[in-house]
């Protein structure tokens, strides 16, 4: 009988079940393609204890009560229909996993469809692609304690270790773990399209080359702004096509896909009233990059006036590491206050603080800044956006001059900085004591008679503005 049994042989599967593999535990696999499933017996697996199926029912056979089975497959229907498939076979106590992209409110279904079968479930969060997969991933497990109890071991064994400590927490309720997924992918796509910001201001502003340019990212990922994407870009900067030696990033079609978690952190966000322009404007700027074709004719249309900007480049540099720590600061603020509304208006029970920490190691979105902003929340565990804090406003003060600068050059330049222009606006609209939202409340009270409050006298106003 084995351990574990594992569903769906792509990418982070096979990578999942080899370190599940090498850290001792006997597993099942089965996966909807059998080519592959025999590809990656014979191709992947060496000494590790992984049996392959090809049914269903010998699969769940394999193991050991209760059952514990991961499924990593597509989100959506494949995880339903697998459910599906799975449960005439499962018994009470059984328990599945579910490690996908799945949405939150699935999982919550999910959880509540199968109390009825007995049958128990996992929202498990799983960051860090396939190298994090094999090596040690980031693992955001969510669902009842005592569902979690029953794999912890396996999950703290296989996840990533920062400081000897597992990158791996019970996360809270439900689909807490698919939350804070969720979460962490809006924060990536954000942090993704600041550095591209950065990236396009330094070739068409400063006209550096790549080679220069991943000179520069290599350096900032020595410093402050150290991490996982950061190390990345430097390392795809100097990446030559094989074809031409040039750099191959040249030669990549400026289109931005997305498979949907950066959206659902906006609607998220929309959906329990909190602000996060800096997230959604992530998920705008690869909406924009995709109307390739539309862009190609506005270009040609709209004439760009020249301005004679001459640039300091180290002036231009330093601002832009800055503006990033700035935007950088800027995106977890927005994903963590998301995270512990999220914890209050669904019972989640989420510490804002261990999600953190379990995003040290193993995630995409691993960075330095993390241990800074660990300590502001641990200051006031009752706070629930980090920005409303003095350390906070005085970090971002420090590098708000930068960041304008930033901004200013990139307009200057006809060049789109969304996520500098956004994270800006939305830390003036922040600390803007008298907003302009007076205003909006006497529009809204003249056409529809939306009342509106008064500074100077408590109670609600109507006035006949005709
Ligand atoms: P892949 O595209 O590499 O593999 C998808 C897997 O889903 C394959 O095993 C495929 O089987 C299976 N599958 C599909 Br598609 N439809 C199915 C169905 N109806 N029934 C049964 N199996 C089905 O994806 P991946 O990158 O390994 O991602 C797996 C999950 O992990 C996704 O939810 C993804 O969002 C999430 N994730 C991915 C990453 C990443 O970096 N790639 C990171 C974190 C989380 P087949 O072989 O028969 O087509």
């Amino acid at each position: 009988m084995n351990d574990i049994g594992l569903i769906g042989l792509g990418v982070m599967g096979e990578n999942l079940a080899l370190n599940i593999g090498r850290n001792n535990y006997s597993l099942s696999v089965l996966n909807r393609t059998i080519e592959k499933t025999k590809m990656f017996m014979e191709q992947k697996v060496r000494d590790e204890n992984i049996m392959p199926f090809y049914d269903i029912k010998s699969f769940v056979e394999s193991l050991e009560r209760p059952r514990k089975i991961i499924l990593m497959v597509k989100s959506g229907e494949p995880v339903d229909n697998l459910i599906h498939e799975l449960l005439p076979y499962l018994e009470n106590g059984d328990l599945i996993i579910d490690g996908g992209n799945s949405y939150f409110k699935d999982t919550d279904r999910r959880i509540e469809e199968l109390k009825a079968s007995n049958v128990l479930y996992l929202g498990l969060g799983i960051s860090g692609g396939e190298y994090g997969a094999l090596n040690g991933p980031s693992l955001m497990p969510g669902g009842l304690l005592e569902t979690y109890k029953l794999v912890e071991d396996i999950l703290l064994n296989i996840a990533a270790k920062v400081d000897s400590k597992p990158c791996c927490t019970y996360v809270g309720d439900d689909g807490a773990g698919h939350f804070v997924k969720m979460i962490h992918n809006g924060i990536e796509y954000g942090i993704m399209l600041g550095i591209s910001e950065a990236y396009n201001i330094m070739r068409k502003g400063l006209m550096l080359s790549s080679k220069e340019i991943g000179d520069t990212f290599k350096k900032w990922n020595d410093g402050e702004l150290g991490s996982y994407l950061m190390e990345i870009s430097y390392k795809i900067m100097y990446h030559e096509d094989e074809n031409n030696n040039r750099p191959l990033v040249d030669f990549i079609l400026d289109k931005a896909e997305q498979k949907g978690t950066g959206k659902w952190t906006s609607i998220t966000a929309l959906e329990l009233g909190i602000p996060a322009p800096s997230l959604t404007a992530a998920v705008d700027g690869r909406l924009i990059s995709h109307f390739k074709e539309e862009r190609i004719k506005l270009s040609n249309v709209f004439e760009k006036k020249k301005v004679n900007l001459s640039l300091d480049k180290e002036k231009t540099i330093y601002d832009l590491e800055k503006s990033l720590l700035f935007n950088q600061f800027i995106l977890f603020s927005q994903g963590i206050w998301l995270i512990n509304e999220a914890s209050n208006v669904y019972n989640y029970n989420i510490d804002s603080a261990e999600v953190l920490r379990i995003w040290k190691g193993g995630c995409i979105i691993r960075a330095k800044m993390i241990n800074f902003l660990i300590e502001i929340i641990n200051e006031d565990r009752e706070n629930i956006n980090f920005l409303n804090n003095k350390k906070s406003v005085d970090f971002l003060l420090g590098k708000f001059n930068s960041t304008k600068h930033i901004s200013n050059i990139a307009k200057d330049l006809y060049i789109p900085a969304l996520i500098h222009n956004t994270s800006m606006d939305y830390f003036l609209g922040l600390i803007e004591e008298n907003s302009a939202a007076n205003l909006m409340q006497a529009q809204r009270d003249y056409f529809g008679a939306h009342t509106y409050e008064r500074v100077d006298s408590e109670g609600i106003f109507h006035t006949e503005w005709e």
